[in-house]
């Protein structure tokens, strides 16, 4: 099915067992629907096809060959995956890139029907340690609603085939790939066979990430500034060594003791409490933190007057919530003369991500991902398997962790080429994210206007965020939103993303039910703007909300 035939509400929502973000949690989450895809154009706005297509899918994949693939690009199988739900026919051509030794990349370029193709390129982001093709696993929500569109769809495992950093994070080609060649490869191998499969190049390129896909949007707009037209980044790990080191501290300390660990219970009593003392600051008691730099609790009333139990917390775990909610500062010096990583936004408590990020379920087996990650990186550092996290100092490592970082981090603010290509690009985060936090990408953002202007980077660039939502896109906030269209609508019609609403919407569906209608909606803010009630009318529509500094 074409998506422009579909209805809104048969595209937006869709819920789904995935994978975590990073490691192997299986958790629902809420899909960022495609509902405004008529309005705003999402793929039905691009010129037809300057010639009919002469074959269709089921005749022209079986046999489709290319001898003249670049950066040694072989092909290993076509098939033809049938629509399914929301998602159409497409023939996916497979391949691999041998790079190295070390490395092989597997690619995968999937290709919609002649007649409904858009005339574009979609480049789709890996999250975690990559080691998976996106397209084949449909490991977030986005990734469904996302796919409902026309779009010739790239993607790679990156180049190593397991989930996690250590050993192959010690080969620099395997690296490389990883941080930023693996995408650029595929994009040049994925252009030649669209070109051949349809007889004409590719009008557009786009790029799509959470996470780590996300920080693969923004190195891209670094490293290979003319690769994209266009690139959703949503919430980027971008700073990727930056939190490794600097969670190692922070899960040191939760793990040294249980007095120090939250359970979901107590993480559940903490979030009552944190919306209790913030909810109202943002002029409206709906649950949800929007104002969150005024949100400056630290559960002090909390603390156990007698027996620990699940009613109260330890000095300890109010401690931990501090910690969590204050800047990280290990001494250790990365690219981009970055020192530290900041505090995490507000709100986390109350979505997945405290349990997923923080403290899994167990004490006695850590299994958050901020814990996995660093652990990942101890073992690279120390070239060590058996590296323990509890043990290891990065201050011993400042010249393995600033390579790792020179290599993987997307914090240059120098985005001028990409700019001056005519890229533009959407960065979006949830401020609750409990993975990577806001915060970076704000410093980011800002020396990005620093180094090259307001007025240039209005031009080119937005970061909006939506408070109340999570690194796992939960949460009591309003965080779907069609930000592939919003995007094309902005690279095709020059229309900015200024007006754009996020809707939140009841979970858990299956992936072929429609969404129906959304719980309540909000202005997208452009950062550190957030929605603020304006004191009369139904809270749960956006336009009973303006974006406000304070
Ligand atoms: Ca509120």
């Amino acid at each position: 099915m074409h998506a422009d035939d579909l209805e809104p509400a048969q595209v937006g929502l869709t819920l789904s067992p995935v994978q975590h973000s990073f490691g192997r949690v299986r958790t629902y989450m809420v899909v960022l629907a495609v509902s405004s895809l008529a309005a705003c154009g999402g793929g039905n706005d691009a010129p037809p096809p300057a010639a009919p297509p002469v074959k269709t899918l089921a005749e022209a994949c079986p046999t489709f060959a290319s001898t003249g693939l670049p950066h040694g690009a072989k092909i290993t199988k076509t098939e033809i995956r049938k629509a399914k739900a929301t998602l159409p026919d497409v023939c996916i051509v497979r391949g691999v890139i041998v790079s190295s030794p070390a490395s092989t990349i597997n690619w995968a370029v999937e290709l919609p029907e002649p007649k409904v193709w858009n005339g574009k390129t979609l480049t789709i982001g890996g999250s975690g340690f990559d080691g998976f093709i996106p397209t084949d696993s449909m490991w977030h929500h986005w990734l469904v609603g996302v796919s409902a569109n026309p779009y010739v769809k790239i993607s790679s495992d990156s180049g190593h085939q397991t989930e996690g950093f250590y050993p192959w994070g010690l080969d620099d080609v395997a690296l490389r790939n990883h941080a930023f060649d693996a995408n650029h490869f595929a994009l040049e191998v994925g252009t030649q066979i669209a070109k051949e499969f349809y007889g004409r190049a590719p009008a557009r390129r786009y790029m799509m990430g959470q996470s780590n896909g996300g920080r693969a949007g923004l190195v891209a707009a670094q490293r290979y500034p003319k690769d994209y037209d266009g690139i959703v980044s949503m919430e980027p790990a971008m700073s990727q060594q930056g939190h490794q080191v600097n969670m190692n501290e922070l899960m040191k300390w939760i793990y040294a003791s249980p007095d120090n660990w939250l359970s979901p219970a107590k993480t559940a009593l903490f979030a009552a409490a944190e919306i209790n003392a913030c909810d109202a600051l943002d002029g409206v008691k709906d649950g949800i933190i929007s104002n969150v730099e005024a949100c400056q609790y630290i559960p002090t009333d909390l603390q156990c007057a007698g027996a620990d139990n699940d009613s109260c917390l330890t000095a300890g775990q109010i401690e931990t919530v501090r910690r969590v909610y204050s800047d990280h500062k290990v001494a250790v010096t990365l690219a981009d003369g970055i020192v530290g990583y900041p505090r995490f936004g507000r709100g986390g408590a109350a979505s997945s991500d405290w349990g997923s990020y923080l403290f899994g379920s167990s004490f006695a087996k850590p299994e958050g991902f901020n814990y996995i990650a660093s652990l990942e990186a101890a073992k690279v550092v120390e070239n060590n398997p058996d590296a323990d996290l509890m043990k290891h100092d990065p201050t011993k490592y400042p010249s393995q962790y600033l390579r790792l970082s020179q290599m993987i981090d997307a914090t240059n603010p120098d985005i001028k080429a990409f700019a001056d290509n005519g890229g533009k690009l959407l960065l979006w985060y949830g401020l609750s994210d409990t993975c990577v936090t806001v915060y970076r990408a704000a410093e980011w953002f800002a020396n990005v206007k620093k180094s090259l202007g307001e007025d240039k980077v209005r031009g080119f660039a937005r970061m909006l965020t939506s408070p109340g939502v999570s690194h796992e896109l939960d949460g009591p906030g309003a965080g779907s939103a069609d930000f592939l269209a919003a995007l094309d609508a902005w690279v095709e019609k020059g229309s900015a993303p200024d007006k754009l609403v996020a809707s939140k919407y009841d979970a858990p569906q299956s992936i072929t039910a429609a969404p129906g209608e959304p719980l309540l909606q909000r202005p997208l803010c452009e950062y550190p703007k957030f929605p603020r009630y304006v004191g009369s009318g139904d809270p749960k529509k956006a336009e009973n909300f303006i974006c406000s500094g304070t």
